[in-house]
């Protein structure tokens, strides 16, 4: 019996662009076997970081974090396929690119608590949310 399908919302963030690692990462979440539903390249402004991160503009690590993806280009996807959600957490790996996993995104290719290359929604309401922000005419 097949699991209904679940969306998420991926962000290649701006280190992934100037690294030339889109290939790369993008690969990754191919070859795991999730679908692309929608991808865009996209410069966003400070308006639209906030948005993104609502629940951290408040913290002490937000305004270097918006100057960060701010800083140039990102690719913004949304993925689809079983538990979408959680697989691409899992694929992306811990928050912080020293202590992250070998073999995950993140544990692979950053070695930074902030420039750790990719996003995805921590929830299936999050990814509801997000993707309504990124993707509003899906
Ligand atoms: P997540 O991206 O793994 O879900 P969150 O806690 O939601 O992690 O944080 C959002 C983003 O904020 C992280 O991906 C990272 O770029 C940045 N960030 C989180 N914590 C820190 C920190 O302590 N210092 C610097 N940047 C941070």
């Amino acid at each position: 019996m097949s699991s209904p399908s679940q969306r998420t919302l991926v962000l290649l963030k701006p280190d992934a662009v100037r690294r030339g690692l889109v290939g790369d990462v993008l690969s990754r979440f191919e070859a795991k076997g999730l679908s692309l539903v929608a991808l865009e390249l996209r410069t966003i402004d400070a308006a639209m970081a906030d948005r993104h991160y609502a629940e951290h503009v408040e913290r002490d690590f937000y305004p270097p974090l918006r100057d960060f993806v701010t800083s140039g280009p990102l690719l913004a996807a949304v993925l689809e396929g079983d538990e979408a959600v959680e697989v691409v957490r899992a694929l992306n790996g811990a928050t912080d690119g020293r202590k992250a996993a070998p073999g995950t995104i993140r544990g692979d290719l950053s070695l930074s608590n902030r420039e750790n290359l990719v996003h995805g929604s921590d929830s299936p309401e999050s990814a509801e949310r997000e993707i309504a922000l990124w993707f509003p005419t899906l």
